[in-house]
């Protein structure tokens, strides 16, 4: 869907960024931020990749308050060549691919309201600047991030936008990644949520198995609810070589004569880290049939 096809919503340019409008943040939703900035900088130490910490320094997140999308902009724009512009929410996905392909993250400027504290459907900006923006001060991951948004736009020609976005749901909102003989947090949707910074590592329910890029672009995901699966990479260099090809069209024909894997699916070929019980996700279907 070409952005033109698509009116921007009212107020927002024909690329749907607004102005962020810093001034017009309460002292509540600062005060919110605050608290889930504070939550998980008690949690993640020793459970993120060292890089995530290192890049929340560098922008100096660490500030209170809601972050002003300018200051961060010109530190990242130092650092890596990325600037983060606000979005009024979820932008259709040809507009979100060519902000990433021009080093710009597009991140919600509202706040979650205080009874959301633990679970919201749309990205909002503690899910945006603080989940996703710190690794933007990474080179590798920046490059990374650039090279999924000129995919994307491959991707689009080609109609394989959902073999693209569980690439980025896999790894950029859910992934792990080794250090020695540990797994480490470092995707945002994780990172940001303080249940499932727990859950992704320590609960046995859930499958961690190796990246695999073809196999990872056949397996379903959830959007309501913890991963069931979770993929591990062994560094962000390893991630950047494995997605560098340019052209995906062979692997996307390969795909085309395979099926799909449910999110729980471990498969004698995969490098297994956790073979889960599931026994969360059997426990919530039981509920929800109750
Ligand atoms: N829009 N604002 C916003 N944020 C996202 O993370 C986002 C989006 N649009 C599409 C999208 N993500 C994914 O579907 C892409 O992987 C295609
Ligand atoms: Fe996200």
């Amino acid at each position: 869907m070409a952005h033109h096809d698509l009116p921007a919503p009212e107020g927002a340019a024909m690329d749907w960024t607004v102005p962020q409008d810093w001034a017009a943040y309460s002292a509540d939703e600062h005060a919110l931020w605050d608290r889930l900035f504070a939550r998980q900088s008690a949690l993640l130490p020793g459970r993120v990749a060292p890089e995530f910490l290192e890049g929340l320094d560098i922008l100096r997140m660490t500030k209170p308050g809601i972050p002003d999308f300018a200051e961060l902009s010109d530190r990242l724009m130092r650092r890596t060549g990325w600037q983060v512009v606000a979005v009024p929410g979820l932008v259709p996905d040809r507009v979100f691919f060519d902000h990433l392909a021009n080093r710009r993250f597009v991140a919600g400027r509202f706040i979650r309201r205080p009874d959301q504290i633990d679970y919201l459907e749309e990205p909002d900006v503690f899910h945006d600047v603080f989940g996703h923006v710190p690794l933007l001060a990474n080179p590798v991951f920046a490059d990374y991030m650039q090279a999924y948004g000129q995919g994307g736009l491959r991707a689009d020609a080609l109609g394989a936008i959902d073999r693209l976005a569980r690439l980025y749901w896999y790894t950029v909102e859910f992934g792990l990644i080794r250090q020695g003989d540990d797994l480490k947090l470092y995707g945002a949707g994780i990172v940001s949520s303080h249940g499932e910074s727990i859950f992704a590592l320590d609960d046995p329910s859930p499958n961690r198995l190796g990246f695999d890029l073809k196999r990872l672009m056949r397996t379903r995901y959830r959007i309501d609810d913890y991963q069931q699966s979770y993929f591990v990479i062994d560094s962000f260099d390893d991630l950047l070589r494995a997605t560098s090809e340019p052209d995906f069209a062979p692997l996307y024909a390969q795909l085309e004569g395979l099926a799909d894997l449910d999110t729980d699916t471990v498969l004698s070929t995969d490098r297994v880290f956790t073979h889960g019980t599931q026994a969360y996700a059997n426990r919530k279907k039981e509920e929800e049939l109750q």
